[in-house]
């Protein structure tokens, strides 16, 4: 009988290869891993334990805030603030940076993470994740500043996401592809259940939110016309389609079995100023450094995601990423848009 690999002995067997690396990043992995398994278990037990529900409180976003929402960015803060594995922590649940409290030892690392995403999906119980991207923090700045986190996504040094999931599953990359991590719960630990995955470069299935069809640019509204059209239209194959409106979810799917996903800013977002759903830092970036670890690429249609130059912490980027030849298609729509 044998334990199998956990996510501390693969990181530190792997971390061997990082010049210079001295075991905090292994032990902000596992501060991650923790809170990971305690929003789980959390999100297992939900009305058992009185976390479903919204709060009567709104974020930044201006989006009612979940129970659970408030309950796992507290929970990362807790597993992190005082084991001196990082500088700062911006979250999609909090308006600033989270400064470490005075008498904490300060790290190496900045941690951005979208705590719970998808949480709409919490109280009719279809799948959720946490999603983080961790940054070097500046040398000898013991209090980052939001400016220290506006750093383009070719910056990080590491990039994951928990689903919580018929299983909980944690996924992970730090620039030498990508692996998966399943919860053994009967023990507590995040056994290595896939490596090296890699992302089909073709696909015939395409993730976006359909009812904002009448608010497209003409770039989507043609990419996805000629998905429809199936094998008697220009593509010649007919495609599926999927909606979870849970993005760890459907990233996960497609990292799973191939597919594409399209978040695209459109007339609507546009007149409420904002320049698409999805957010720069702690959604877009980890998810397309990720996506480009497998294989797949990630655009705003106009430009690689990863080198979009950030000028605030909840900035909103548009998203299409996965199988690398259909991202290039919407690409060249957008790019034929532009003449
Ligand atoms: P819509 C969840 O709120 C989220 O940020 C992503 O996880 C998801 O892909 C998207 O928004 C869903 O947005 O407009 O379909 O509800």
């Amino acid at each position: 009988m044998r334990i199998g690999t956990t996510l501390t002995n693969y990181i530190i067997q792997n971390q061997r290869h990082i010049e210079g690396a001295t075991g905090e990043f292994t032990g902000l992995l596992n501060d991650i891993a923790v809170a990971c398994k305690k929003i789980a278990d959390l999100v297992n037990k939900g009305a058992l334990v009185n976390v479903l529900g919204a709060t009567d409180s709104r974020n930044v976003q201006g989006e009612t805030q979940k129970k659970l929402d408030v309950i796992s960015n507290e929970l990362m803060i807790e597993a992190l603030r005082y084991n001196g594995h990082i500088a700062a922590l911006a979250s999609e649940e909090m308006d600033s940076v989270y400064h470490l409290p005075a008498n904490a030892p300060r790290g190496k690392y900045l941690l951005l993470c979208d705590p719970l995403d998808g949480s709409s999906n919490i109280d009719v119980n279809v799948s959720v994740g946490t999603i983080f991207s961790i940054l070097k923090a500046p040398d000898g700045v013991t209090n980052p500043s939001e400016k220290d986190f506006l750093r383009p996504g070719t910056e990080q040094v590491a990039a994951g996401y928990c689903l919580y999931g018929p299983s909980t599953m944690l996924v992970l990359t730090t620039g030498h592809g990508v692996s998966m991590f399943t919860l053994d719960r009967d023990f507590g630990e995040f056994l290595l259940t896939r490596e090296q995955v890699e992302i089909p470069v073709d696909t015939g299935e395409f993730a976006i939110n359909m009812s904002y069809q009448r608010f497209w640019d003409q770039p989507i509204t043609q990419y996805i016309e000629e998905c429809l059209q199936g094998a008697d239209g220009p593509r010649q194959k007919n495609f599926n389609m999927r909606w979870v409106a849970s993005m760890v979810a459907e990233v996960h799917r497609i990292l799973t079995r191939g597919g594409v996903f399209l978040y695209p800013c459109h007339s609507q977002l546009r007149a409420a100023g904002k320049a698409g759903k999805l957010r720069l830092l702690y959604e877009a970036n980890p998810m397309a450094y990720i996506v480009e670890q497998a294989g797949g690429a990630a655009s705003t249609g106009l430009e690689r995601i990863l080198e979009v130059n950030p000028e605030e912490i909840h900035q909103r980027v548009p998203v299409i990423l996965g199988a690398r030849n259909e991202v290039r298609r919407v690409d060249e729509l957008h790019r034929s848009e532009a003449g």
